[in-house]
C-alpha cells in the first residue's frame, strides 16, 4: 500500500495554527518579560522586530506620500499579525519565523538586473531607493492556503525597474531570486525539511514584462510606514496582489531579463499546484481544497475570493488574448 507522505508545506492554512492562537502565545511570552526577545531593543520600548530597522538609511523617506488611487474594501490587517504571522521558508514551513528572519542581514544589499539587457546593473538597495522614490499603496493579499491580509506597503512601480533595466526586445519574461545563504537561512541548509533535498534554492518567481509593467504591479520597500521587517521580505520584496501570496516573492537578489518563461521554486516542486499564472480565481479550487472564500486574518470572518482578487478592472486585459484553458491560466 502507497502511504502518501504529507509535508508541512502541503498542509492547508486551515489546519495550521489560526494566528490567534499564536498571537496570544507571543502576548503571553512578552508577559514573561526579558528572554532573548528583548535584548537591546525591550529596553528602549521598541518592539525588537522593528530594532534592525531603526537604522534602516532610508529611513527619512518614511512615511511615503499615499497613492489615493489604491483602496480597500475592508480594515488594514494589524500590524502586529502581519509581523508575526509569515510565509517565509527559507526560516522554516511554519508561520512563526518572525524571529528566526531577524538574523537576515539586510544592509548592504545589491540588486542585480542582468540577462536580455542594453546593460548589465548591479546597484545597492539604498541607491535604488533614492533614484526611484517611494509611494506607499494599500494592497489585498490572497494566499493560496486560502487566508488574505490588507497591507499598506511602501515601494514603487516594477515598471520603474523595467524602465531602469533598458530591456532588449526579445525580453519576454523577468526572472527574480531570493538570497541564499544557509547560515542565516536554516531551512536553506540540506536535510531540514524532508523536502529540502527536492526544493532547490534560491526562491524563485516569474513574470511577462508586461504584467511588470502593470500599474498593479508593486516592488515593495517598505510597510506601515516604515522599512518593511525582514520577515515581510526585505529589503525588496514584490506585490502582485491580483496573484496568490507565493508571486509575491520576498528579499530580492537578482532581475533576470530573458526570453524564456521561468520556472518558479513552487511550480518545480508540486507543478500540478502552483502554476506560473497563478492569477485569483474562486472558480478554479486548489488540487487539495475550495478556493471560494478566504479567511479575512484577524477578523474571524470568511469572505468570498473575487477573480483576480478584486483587481480585474486593472489586469483582465493583460490575459483577454490568451487560449488558455482557465486550470491552466489560473494555476
Ligand atoms: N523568498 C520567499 N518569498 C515568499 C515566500 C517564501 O517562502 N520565500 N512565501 C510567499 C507566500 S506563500 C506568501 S503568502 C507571502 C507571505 O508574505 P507575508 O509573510 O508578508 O504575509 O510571501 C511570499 N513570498
Ligand atoms: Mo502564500
Amino acid at each position: 500500500m502507497l502511504i502518501k507522505n504529507i509535508h508541512d508545506w502541503e498542509i492547508p492554512e486551515s489546519q495550521a495554527t489560526p494566528e490567534h492562537v499564536f498571537l496570544n502565545r507571543r502576548k503571553f511570552m512578552a508577559g514573561l518579560g526579558a528572554g532573548a526577545l528583548s535584548i537591546g531593543a525591550g529596553a528602549m520600548g521598541i518592539n525588537p522586530l522593528f530594532a534592525a530597522e531603526s537604522k534602516d538609511p532610508t529611513m527619512d523617506l518614511y512615511p511615503a506620500k499615499r497613492n489615493m488611487a489604491y483602496k480597500l474594501d475592508r480594515p488594514v490587517t494589524e500590524e502586529e499579525l502581519n509581523l508575526t504571522f509569515n510565509n517565509f521558508f527559507e526560516f522554516g514551513s511554519s508561520k512563526r519565523i518572525s524571529e528566526e528572519a531577524q538574523k537576515l542581514k539586510t544592509r548592504p544589499w545589491e540588486v542585480k538586473i542582468d540577462g536580455e539587457v542594453e546593460k548589465e546593473i548591479t546597484i545597492g538597495i539604498d541607491d535604488l531607493i533614492r533614484k526611484v522614490g517611494i509611494e506607499e499603496r494599500l494592497y489585498r493579499h490572497r494566499c493560496v492556503e486560502a487566508w488574505s491580509m490588507t497591507v499598506p506597503w511602501s515601494g514603487f512601480a516594477f515598471s520603474k525597474l523595467v524602465e531602469l533595466a533598458k530591456p532588449k526586445s526579445s525580453a519576454k519574461f523577468i526572472r527574480m531570486e531570493t538570497f541564499v545563504d544557509p547560515d542565516v537561512a536554516s531551512a536553506q541548509k540540506p536535510s531540514v525539511f524532508p523536502w529540502s533535498s527536492q526544493s532547490k534554492w534560491p526562491y524563485v518567481e516569474g513574470v511577462t514584462i508586461e504584467e511588470a509593467r502593470n500599474d498593479l504591479a508593486f516592488l515593495v520597500t517598505g510597510a506601515y510606514g516604515k522599512p518593511v521587517a525582514k520577515q515581510m521580505g526585505a529589503p525588496l520584496r514584490l506585490a502582485l496582489p491580483w496573484k496568490f501570496g507565493f508571486k509575491s516573492i520576498k528579499s530580492i537578489v537578482r532581475f533576470t531579463f530573458t526570453d524564456k518563461r521561468p520556472i518558479s521554486f513552487w511550480e518545480e516542486l508540486q507543478p500540478r499546484e502552483y502554476g506560473f499564472w497563478a492569477n485569483v480565481n474562486p472558480k478554479v479550487p486548489h488540487p487539495r481544497w475550495s478556493q471560494a472564500t478566504e479567511r479575512v486574518l484577524g477578523t474571524g470572518n470568511r469572505v468570498p475570493t473575487l477573480l483576480y482578487n478584486g483587481y480585474g478592472d486593472q489586469v483582465a486585459g493583460l490575459y483577454k488574448d490568451m487560449k488558455l484553458r482557465p486550470e491552466v491560466l489560473f494555476r
